[in-house]
């Protein structure tokens, strides 16, 4: 067993055979304003702007909604690439948001964390966003509308915070917010916070959120919020009373969450949350498990900071929700999200087991985790589900992973059936068959999906990485410090930070912290031995 596991690694994690090489032609899109500083030196302050999330309105409406974790929440037209402020979260003092304890000087998520469309936005207005708040920092955690006339914060009362064991430095907060006219670029209307969520560190919050896209009015899953919360950096911790945390089903920290946060929708299968601001499905796993938070839909996971749907309009049987969560020191990974399952961290990493020393070794003979309520285990034991891509820590790979999805759009046909995903410290940009990663989704801790590089054509050159292209961006947009700015401790010259997302139409964008730039994905040659 453990000779297998090494030797699938050792390809995944290797290089490629160069018939699967496959190049994405980029152009510039649109450039995020800059919210950083050119000559910062901070942690946050010398990324040019903090872009982390884009989202398309559905089909037709022609706008994108762009978060920067500094602050703003753009509405941006895609015709005349306007931006225009719709948001601002960042209330600290001398800024004029909303919220006074956000926090974003330190720490990768920190900030607007996360930001998703309701499926009826263009009939409700409403949307859900994602913010991680420092308790200490001064003034009020409630919404200041100073500057955002048009939020009437009237009836706006914060949620108890759901604790976990252990010190509680940030909070992660999820708001529903009901514009009454979405068709305009200002916010009119209400929010209403649904969901406060201690964290034990500043790292691996609360994040990203999305709904099923392929749920219809009518189905189960319409409107029915999928929600990752990181593990709050407890599942590494020496300090044995936190570090089951990612395993103890009485907390949020290192699970995917399932809630319905509309009170008035799937009433009769559902039961209103323990705070009375969501409901909770009756078909998540863990409603009739004493002791249980009833939203978790799976736990046992480090930093699944990025979650997606792939979509398969051959077969909706191969629709799955994808997360890509970021190891400790070893392996980063890429997870099938099911309903109950254990992921095994902070007991497992990737196919390994991991030590109380951090280190990682062979899976036991017998591999078991005991169910974990509170400080005790249950008796009840269960066999942990282990990544369907992984690749190991290095100058190549980098030692944090993207964001990823599978190509769902049209203009590209040589993406079809691929999974591409980036990685955040490292350059690189890989791509995986997802025919692959579903066969590799088989309860066998060995067999993984192979990954291959993906090389960048932008202005008439192809580069191997993102890391050049962001890099001249950088210095266009007048950053002054010699390196890219972020931290990258496995590779040299700074970090390329890139990440995807996708539009309405599935088409495929890339964009990075370090140069503020949203690049589109407008073409790709691949290899003929490389379709499959
Ligand atoms: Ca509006
Ligand atoms: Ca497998």
């Amino acid at each position: 067993m453990r000779m297998t596991c090494f030797a699938l690694a050792a390809i995944v994690s290797g290089v490629s055979p160069a018939s699967a090489q496959l190049t994405l032609e980029v152009k510039d899109y649109v450039e995020v304003p800059v919210t950083g500083l050119v000559d910062g030196t901070g942690s946050n302050d010398a990324l040019l702007a903090r872009v982390n999330v884009l989202r398309e309105e559905a089909v037709g409406a022609k706008r994108f909604f762009i978060t920067d974790l500094n602050g703003p929440l753009y509405v941006v037209d895609k015709a005349t690439k306007k931006f225009s402020v719709y948001l601002d979260f960042n209330g600290n003092p001398g800024k004029n948001g909303i919220f006074h304890k956000l926090t974003v000087a330190q720490g990768f998520g920190n900030g607007l964390n996360g930001f998703y469309l309701d499926p009826d936005y263009a009939r409700n207005g409403k949307f859900y966003t994602v913010h991680i708040e420092n308790p200490a920092l001064p003034g009020s955690n409630l919404p200041d509308n100073t500057h955002f006339a048009g939020l009437n914060v009237a009836g706006y009362t914060t949620t108890e915070t759901i604790r976990a064991p252990g010190p509680r430095l940030h909070e992660g907060v999820l708001v529903e917010w009901t514009d009454s006219n979405p068709a305009n670029s200002t916010f009119e209307g209400t929010a209403r916070e649904l969901l406060r969520v201690q964290l034990n560190t500043r790292s691996h919050p609360l994040g990203d959120l999305i709904f099923n896209p392929a749920a219809r009015r009518g189905d189960p899953d319409w409107r029915v919020l999928y929600l990752e919360c990181g593990d709050g950096a407890s599942g590494e911790s020496t300090d044995v009373s936190i570090r089951s945390n990612p395993q103890r089903l009485d907390n949020l920290e290192g699970k995917i969450l399932r809630i319905i946060p509309d009170l008035n929708e799937h009433v009769s299968a559902s039961k209103v949350s323990e705070n009375g601001r969501y409901r909770i499905p009756n078909d998540n796993p863990f409603v009739s498990t004493p002791g249980a938070r009833k939203e978790i839909w799976a736990y046992g996971l480090r930093n699944p900071h990025r979650l997606n749907w792939a979509v398969d309009p051959a077969n909706t049987a191969n629709n799955r929700l994808i997360a890509n969560s970021v190891g400790l020191h070893t392996w980063e990974t890429v997870y099938i999200i099911r309903k109950g399952v254990n992921y095994g961290y902070g007991l497992r990493e990737g196919n390994e087991l991991l030590k109380p020393d951090n280190t990682t070794g062979p899976l036991p003979a017998v591999d078991k985790i005991p169910v974990q309520i509170g400080d005790t285990s249950t008796r009840e034991m269960v066999t942990p589900t282990y990544p369907v891509i992984q690749y190991g820590h290095g100058s190549d790979g980098g030692d944090a992973i993207g964001s990823g999805f599978v190509y769902s759009g049209k203009a590209v046909p040589a993406l079809r059936g691929k999974y591409l995903f980036s990685a955040l410290t490292a350059r690189r940009i890989w791509w995986a068959s997802y025919k692959d990663m579903l066969a590799a989704d088989d309860g066998q801790p060995g067999t993984l999906a192979a990954i291959h590089p993906v090389s960048l054509q932008w202005n008439g050159q192809v580069y191997d990485s993102r890391f050049p292209i962001a890099e001249a961006a950088y210095k266009a947009r007048g950053g002054k410090n010699a390196q890219l700015p972020g931290r990258a401790d496995l590779v040299k010259g700074g970090r390329a930070d890139v990440r995807f997302s996708i539009d309405a139409d599935g088409e495929l964008y890339l964009y990075s912290k370090t140069d503020g730039v949203i690049r589109k994905v407008v073409g790709a040659t691949a290899s003929t031995q490389a379709e499959r």
